[in-house]
């Protein structure tokens, strides 16, 4: 069948010029002729292709952003693409990235941003890891992922106090397992089309799992987007502890004997270019009926630099007025700088649904 068949890099390209008007990917905005002609015949280190970066941004034309990395190489081998992309994403006007500083989580100047406890459903700070001498899913074999999940799991296993847990594999899980997991927001699943063109379930479910504690406050995503995803949520509106407990097992991991990909610039690396730099998103689920209904909810988010979206994640529907909020840049402010900006943005929130 035609859509089943892979498309190649000229196929690939001929289908983004001929995009719709709705057609608003930074890919879109970003690739010109030229830069295409300087890349179409580039390979990464890990032998990844230009039509690898862009394949789910060509074949989903209303992709937001529409390039994946093919490997971390590819920020270098492909620059001229991913830099403007990057760019235009993180609103920055030079590539410069600050040395990770978590702040002093000792002396943190905020709390649970909802003590009424009558807005904020949940929160959820996660950050996201590289093996610095792997590719990303485009380029990856199987025998790749068997061994990174190899490598991550005897790391989480040395992890001790509130962040002990266990790993559970998503080959041999049953599908209640899997789908409780999911709708209880602890698990990802097989169902972003953007992902799933970009290579990102090949091989599925191999190499795949998920990593928690007795209270599920701390998971770790293993070979999901990205190999590694630390995350730290929790119900209600208590952002300190969530983001200290989050803190403490990025320090655990760092020390663990894995190392992760980074570059001058660009902070930690990630498949995703909207996910480098700190690579953090905080985020909450907040009941917010009015605000989400008003025709400048958007400019209103654009102001403190944030971002809705649904919740069960990117490209899903908010379901009774509840919203995922977070902060949207991640590259060119520090970790600390990253969950403050959400932090005001909450707040923000917050103040406007209640007066409106
Ligand atoms: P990410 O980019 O962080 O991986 P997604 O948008 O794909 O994010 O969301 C991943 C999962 O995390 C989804 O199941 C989503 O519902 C869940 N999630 C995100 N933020 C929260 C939150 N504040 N509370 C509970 N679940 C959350
Ligand atoms: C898009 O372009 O809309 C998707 N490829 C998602 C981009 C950012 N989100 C992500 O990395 N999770």
């Amino acid at each position: 069948k035609e859509e089943e068949r892979i498309l190649n890099l000229d196929e690939l390209w001929q289908r983004l010029c001929d995009a719709p008007p709705e057609c608003h990917s930074l890919l879109k905005k970003n690739l010109t002729q030229e830069i295409f002609d300087d890349l179409k015949d580039k390979s990464s280190k890990f032998n990844g292709r230009l039509e690898d970066c862009i394949r789910s941004g060509c074949e989903n034309t209303d992709s937001g952003v529409g390039v994946y990395a093919c490997d971390p190489d590819a920020y270098t081998t492909f620059a001229p693409l991913l830099d403007a992309v990057i760019r235009d994403y993180h609103k920055v006007s030079e590539l410069k990235h600050p040395n990770p500083d978590f702040g002093d989580i000792d002396k943190l100047d905020f709390g649970d941003l909802d003590p009424s406890g009558e807005m904020i459903v949940s929160t959820r700070v996660r950050v996201g890891r590289s093996h610095d001498s792997y590719g990303f899913p485009p380029v990856l074999k199987k025998e790749d992922r068997v061994e990174m999940e190899k490598k991550t799991v005897e790391a989480l296993k040395k992890l001790d106090g509130e962040l002990k847990g266990s790993y559970h594999p998503l080959t041999g899980m049953t599908k209640e397992t899997q789908k409780q997991l999911t709708e209880d927001h602890f698990l990802f699943n097989d169902s972003d089309r953007f992902l799933r063109a970009a290579g990102g379930y090949n091989d599925w479910p191999t190499g795949r799992g998920i990593f928690f504690n007795d209270k599920k406050t701390f998971l770790v995503w293993v070979n999901e987007e990205d190999h590694l995803r630390f995350i730290s949520m929790q119900m209600g509106g208590n952002l300190k502890e969530v983001y200290t407990r989050l803190v403490k097992a990025i320090r655990a991991l760092e020390s663990s004997g894995l190392s992760f990909a980074k570059r001058e610039g660009l902070g930690y690396l990630t498949f995703c270019p909207s996910n480098l730099g700190t690579t953090l998103r905080a985020s909450v689920h907040i009941k917010i009926p009015k605000l989400s209904q008003t025709p400048d909810f958007k400019a209103f988010c654009d102001k403190y630099n944030i971002q809705a979206r649904g919740i069960h994640g990117e490209h899903t529907e908010s379901v009774g007025g509840v919203y995922d909020i977070s902060n949207k840049r991640r590259l060119g402010l520090t970790e600390i700088e990253a969950i403050q900006e959400m932090r005001r943005g909450v707040e923000a929130v917050i103040a406007e649904e209640k007066k409106l």
